[in-house]
């Protein structure tokens, strides 16, 4: 098939994926695409590529597929770089397609408009993938590609740069047959010995992480069969809605898991990396009978050892699992049951007046809604535990941690899905980074209400600087009077200084059909019982 540029040809592959809008900044590197995707689907004109990436990558997210991020050839790509390594962590799935120089000069060094030197160089430290489309004939297939390298576990981000002569020829673009990728059924020996290991389990318990997000009946029906407790990684949350009575969830580290862990005699992980905020830097202890599911070689055994490795995809492992599932000693499901209650009671007290935001939140969402949470306090502290998550799709979050990220994603997930009102949790620092899309906030208007905590500053490091030594440095921050930004972004805009202005200010905000930014005067409303100091060792402490 022919199509008169590459911007034709890439709206027809973006359609082949389901992808009805495209995140990005237009360029002379990348005109073709940018007007094509304007005039067929929707492009929406982020003010900074890595918010393009974040948002691309959030979208995906908040729908289970793919998105897709357009930018420019040298700066515009490293601008991206960020929120690629954000994709990377977490194996999400982003279709990043960027400019070239001409493809007479590349390479050429000859400081041709936005040169760089290893353009693709860069783009393959940062990404699953990364590709050159080399003519006018293998752009389609290279797109498909990328997009399958993308989707297929463990996932990440696929770069595709696209030289500018390139994207303004002619296509020619042969239909593309990828073989359907099998599940990766366990080895029938090691399936046999987990599955006997399981049969004799008296005090079992599951760690789900992000891997577990495709096996969700699975999981339920073998957490129903064994009455075991459910532990997850931030990013194995939803995968059975944080209601069920077994999930225990994002708490593996408080004092009243870790004594159900070490009662544990059987521990079945699926799909997680025990990243080091989640046990402690590692020494978190384990139950040392570990069934261990995961689809990377390398994830088995890498941080806890796995007895009972097995190499296949979650459904598939937790399927031949099931038949070999026997119901708990008796009491141990109601133990679960006891410190699941306990852990979040203690949540909520621990974290004073900010547990009447946390409850207005959930109280004004519908079920099923994205939470999309930047690096603040109030994601690590609640917003990542007690906020309740029924669904992957709606626990959005950067999983590398870096912060600013939020915003940009919150715009992605919201406009992925919008027949849902989307949340934002930022604090003030982590806005800041990227305070430019608050106007694609205000361009775009989605449903979407961005939570902003202000307390100042980058109050993490201030309360761990605080903690250790006696002189703050680079923590304390001037920020902008919110009320004015909004109104100056045309935004409307709501403050909450008080518990008790949580619910009106939320269900207003949350109800209403377009953007609200409402900010959280922290100072106003009063500290938690104890400052929160991030799970980070200090080496050498
Ligand atoms: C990209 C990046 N740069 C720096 C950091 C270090 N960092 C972690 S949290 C934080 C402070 C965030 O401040 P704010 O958004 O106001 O949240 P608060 O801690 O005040 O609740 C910083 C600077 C990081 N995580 N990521
Ligand atoms: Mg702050």
């Amino acid at each position: 098939m022919r199509h008169d540029n590459g911007g034709e040809l890439l709206v027809t592959v973006l359609r082949e994926l389901g992808i009805d809008t495209v995140f990005g900044i237009v360029s002379v590197h990348n005109l073709p695409l940018v007007e094509a995707v304007d005039r067929e689907l929707r492009f929406v004109p982020v003010r900074h590529e890595a918010s393009a990436v974040n948002a691309a990558d959030a979208y995906g997210r908040a729908r289970g597929t793919l998105g897709c991020a357009l930018t420019s050839t040298g700066t515009g790509a490293g601008n991206a770089a960020g929120s690629l390594i954000e994709a990377l962590s977490a194996g999400s799935s982003v279709l990043h397609v960027t400019g070239q120089v001409e493809s007479e000069f590349l390479g050429s060094g000859r400081g041709f408009i936005h040169e760089t030197k290893d353009q693709l160089g860069m783009l393959e430290a940062v990404s699953a993938y990364a590709a050159s489309i080399p003519d006018a004939r293998g752009a389609g297939r290279i797109l498909r590609e990328a997009a399958r390298a993308a989707l297929t576990a463990p996932g990440g981000p696929a770069s595709v740069e696209w030289p500018i002569d390139l994207q303004y020829a002619a296509q020619t673009d042969e239909p593309v047959l990828f073989a359907a990728l099998a599940p990766i059924a366990p080895d029938t020996t090691e399936l046999a010995a987990a599955g006997a290991l399981l049969a004799s389990a008296r005090r079992p318990l599951i760690w789900a992480g992000g891997g577990a997000n495709t096996a969700r009946g699975e999981l339920a029906a073998l957490l129903e069969a064994t009455g075991a407790g459910l532990i997850t990684s931030n990013s194995g949350r939803g995968s059975v809605p944080e209601d069920h009575e077994q999930v225990i969830g994002n708490f593996a580290t408080t004092p009243a898991v870790r004594a159900l862990l070490a009662d544990a005699d059987v521990l079945l992980t699926i799909g997680t990396h025990f990243r080091s905020n989640e046990t402690s830097d590692y020494t978190l202890d384990l139950p040392e009978a570990h069934i261990q599911i995961d689809v990377e070689t390398a994830a088995l055994g890498r941080v806890h050892p796995a007895t009972h490795p097995l190499l296949a995809d979650a459904g598939a492992a937790l399927d031949s699992l099931l038949p070999h599932a026997v119901p708990a000693e008796p009491g141990w499901t109601d133990r679960v049951g006891a410190v699941r209650t306990e852990v979040r009671a203690i949540l909520h007290d621990t974290i004073g007046p900010q547990a009447a935001i946390c409850d207005a939140i959930r109280a004004a969402l519908p079920r099923e809604a994205v939470v999309a949470r930047d690096v603040t306090i109030p994601s690590s502290s609640w917003g990542n535990r007690l906020l309740e998550m029924y669904d992957p799709k709606d626990n959005v979050f950067p999983r590398g941690g870096g912060i600013g990220q939020g915003l940009g994603m919150g715009i992605g997930a919201a406009l992925a899905r919008p027949d849902a009102p989307t949340v934002v949790m930022a604090g003030d620092g982590g806005l800041a980074v990227h305070l430019g899309e608050l106007l694609t906030l205000a361009q775009e208007r989605p449903r979407l209400t961005l939570i902003v905590f202000n307390d100042g500053g980058y109050g993490v490091l201030r309360n761990m600087q605080d903690h250790h030594g006696d002189r703050r440095s680079g923590v304390d921050l001037t920020t902008p009077d919110f009320d004015l930004l909004a109104r100056a972004c045309g935004l409307p805009y709501a403050r909450i200084t008080a518990q008790e202005h949580a619910g009106p200010v939320l269900t207003e905000a949350i109800g209403s059909d377009g953007p609200t930014l409402v900010e959280v005067d922290l100072d106003a409303l009063g500290p938690m019982k104890s400052p929160f100091t991030p799970p980070v060792r200090i080496p050498g402490q």
